[in-house]
């Protein structure tokens, strides 16, 4: 196995609380996922992305930890997660686990102390501060709160928190704190964990004074929280005190990374090996998410080579627990041929490129997104914060079309299984809806049908596997100005793999020029291109 194993694998994203439960309470956990894990390995995975198993009062479902080293009561045990590790190993599938230090549970016993005083020894742990006439320090505003403060009455000032106000940052310039976290992810990696996914990991150092942004009322200011120049010192630290001389892999979720500073964090493996960038993620959304817009060819071709080009290896997906269900969003639920059809090619346009693909739960069988009709249905705090906020507004019917279209419990409905009670996922009631579909779209059904998006992806995932132009080749994009096909190429030596995708609901002319032998194909006739057809052709 090489050193840089995370370049030869298909990672598979699992939200423990959606994805199988085991005892009826209606919540994912980790007996449930070590029942699948033969699906997993099935389907092809190479390693799993473990959302967070921590205690947490679920404030963010699992992103705000109350102690990271005990497991949710409602996920299991700590004897649970080790047969977890070792059944996964056993079957040659990696485990990275979610690290969420740019901020914890208020309940954490650090912020408990910490809240005491502004003696107490854990004071410094967080970012404390005294108002300004009577008012937050600053006026950041937060991705879930109006203000990224909170004032505590107890001492007298403002705590911030660029989540909600259950999330209290870290103060990672603190050096107690942070050989406390490298404590932490060494008795992880001790415990046979093979890496981590770094939650909003670009976040950790914040401008010194914390100035305010530019602009009335409470300002949303990455520029002075994201990228700061005391992030690389922390991440070199990191690397240097937990991952040095392991085989371990961290891919950070850089918010707000571009491509003019990505190489700062993955350019010489001195922090992390690899980040997920949002730009694809951004495409449909103007001025913020929720202003819904609609897919642009030309601009997805613009930013794929731009990060093509920008680092030597990037993340590909589709989606996570955080954006909406990708076939709902850039595909077509218009008819149950399109669905599959346009599965099919996003799963092929994404997951060929040059780069290590992350499937989220649940897209391998073409999982939609949720026909909400009220708030009783939602769970997530962004959401539910949207809708409070947008109500006192008068522009609730904005945000309910950004929850619709947008909205995180889109992608956090339970893993549909088969036609059977809330789709096989709990014999109990589920802490979220089975979407209404799941007697159609589940994962039994899918796999006794060769024909369907599953027993596609698995093809496609052994197709990769299988070319080495495919897992290591160049990047060179074809047709640049084509209003319908993606196209590209991937070369190493003298093989080339040629990829073309329509990404279109009309018909289109598949190129004479593009011959060779078919890897895979569907939706192509006589060198016609159905809507969604994409043919992939080894031009030896
Ligand atoms: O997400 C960070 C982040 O940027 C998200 O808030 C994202 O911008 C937003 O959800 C898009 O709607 C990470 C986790 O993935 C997310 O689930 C957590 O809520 C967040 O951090 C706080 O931990
Ligand atoms: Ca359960």
């Amino acid at each position: 196995m090489s050193e840089q194993w995370w370049k030869e694998r298909a990672f598979y994203q699992i939200y423990p609380r959606s994805f199988q439960d085991s005892n009826g309470d209606g919540i994912g956990d980790i007996p449930g996922i070590l029942s699948r894990l033969d699906y997993l390995k099935w389907l092809g995975i190479g390693a799993v992305w473990l959302c967070p198993v921590y205690d947490s009062p679920n404030a963010d479902m699992g992103y705000d930890i109350r102690d990271y080293e005990k497991i949710m009561s409602e996920f299991g045990t700590l004897e649970d997660f080790d047969r977890l590790v070792e059944e996964l190993h056993r079957r040659d599938i990696k485990l990275i686990m979610d690290l969420v230090v740019n901020h914890s549970s208020d309940e954490h016993a650090w912020f408990v102390e910490s809240r005491k005083g502004r003696d107490n020894p854990y004071r410094d742990y967080y970012i404390w501060r005294d108002g300004k006439g009577g008012k937050e320090p600053n006026n950041w505003a937060s991705f879930f709160t109006p203000s990224a403060w909170s004032y505590d009455e107890h001492s007298g000032q403002w705590y911030l928190h660029l989540f909600s106000e259950k999330q209290p940052d870290l103060n990672w310039e603190n050096p107690k704190l942070r050989e406390e976290v490298y404590a932490m992810i060494n008795r992880w990696l001790d415990r046979g964990v093979d890496g981590f996914r770094m939650d909003v990991i670009s976040a950790l150092a914040k401008a010194p004074g914390l100035p305010d942004g530019k602009g009335e009322g409470y300002v949303f200011t990455p520029e002075y929280f994201a990228f700061q120049p005391r992030l690389h010192d922390y991440l070199r630290e990191m690397r240097r005190r937990c991952f040095d001389g392991r085989q371990c892999m961290c891919v950070g979720e850089t918010t707000f990374v571009t491509t003019q500073n990505a190489n700062s964090v993955v350019g010489d493996g001195r922090e992390l090996d690899l980040l997920f960038h949002f730009d694809f993620m951004d495409m449909d959304g103007q001025d913020g998410k929720w202003n819904v817009i609609p897919f642009d060819l030309r601009k997805f071709k613009e930013i794929l080579v731009r990060w093509q080009e920008a680092i030597d290896w990037n993340t590909l997906f589709w989606g996570n627990h955080d954006q909406p269900r990708v076939v709902s969003r850039f595909g077509s639920t218009a008819t149950e041929a399109l669905r599959v059809q346009s599965a099919k090619m996003l799963a092929t346009a994404m997951y060929l490129l040059r780069g290590t693909p992350f499937l989220y739960q649940g897209e391998e069988i073409g999982m939609t997104n949720f026909p909400f009709t009220s708030e009783q249905e939602l769970r997530d705090v962004e959401s539910l914060n949207l809708l409070a906020q947008a109500r006192k507004e008068g522009r609730e019917a904005w945000a309910w079309n950004g929850i619709l279209h947008k909205g995180r419990d889109n992608a956090r409905t339970p893993m549909q299984w088969e036609d059977a009670p809330q789709a096989g996922f709990t014999t109990g009631q589920p802490w979220i809806a089975v979407n209404p579909n799941y007697h159609d779209i589940n994962v039994r059904k899918a796999q006794a049908d060769p024909d369907s998006i599953l027993c596609f992806y698995r093809e496609l995932l052994a197709l990769r596997q299988r070319e080495e132009a495919l897992l290591r080749g160049a990047f060179r994009l074809l047709l640049p100005e084509h209003p319908q096909l993606l196209a590209y190429e991937r070369t190493l030596g003298s093989d080339r793999v040629i990829v073309c995708c329509n990404f279109s609901s009309t018909p289109a002319a598949l190129p004479p020029e593009f011959t060779g032998k078919s890897l895979l194909r569907s939706g192509i006739h006589d060198g016609h291109m159905e809507p969604y057809g994409f043919t992939v052709l080894a031009d030896k």
